[in-house]
């Protein structure tokens, strides 16, 4: 898939810098490249995937989550793609 990093941050701050931004409850900070790096060991399309599916985890012993689309069903599975990309080349 490719991705468009300019609609990636349209994408990013409408719907996923209000978790992201600070890196609130478990969720990985935007331009943080140490909570990011065990992230990268997963291909960008999985990873795109998990976010489009949404999924939980665990922080430091607390269950988190990642909301399907950031929690906004109307995004296209391309929109969300785009902001993981953006997301993701704000720490290479
Ligand atoms: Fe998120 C995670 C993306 C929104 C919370 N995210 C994540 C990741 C990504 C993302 C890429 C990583 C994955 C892996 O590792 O595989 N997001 C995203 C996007 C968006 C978002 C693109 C928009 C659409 N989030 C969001 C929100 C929130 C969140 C809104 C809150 C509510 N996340 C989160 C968390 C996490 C994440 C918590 C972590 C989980 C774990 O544990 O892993």
């Amino acid at each position: 898939a490719s991705y468009d990093l300019a609609n990636g941050k349209v994408v990013y701050d409408a719907n996923c810098a209000a978790c992201h931004a600070a890196g609130i409850m478990g969720a990985p900070k935007t331009g943080t490249a140490r909570k990011w790096t065990s992230r990268l060991t997963q291909s960008l399309d999985t990873m795109v995937q998990k976010s489009i599916a949404g999924y939980s985890g665990d922080y430091r012993g607390t269950k988190t989550f990642m909301p399907a689309k950031g929690g906004n069903p109307d995004l296209t599975d391309q929109e969300v793609g785009n902001a993981v990309a953006y997301m993701v080349n704000e720490v290479l």
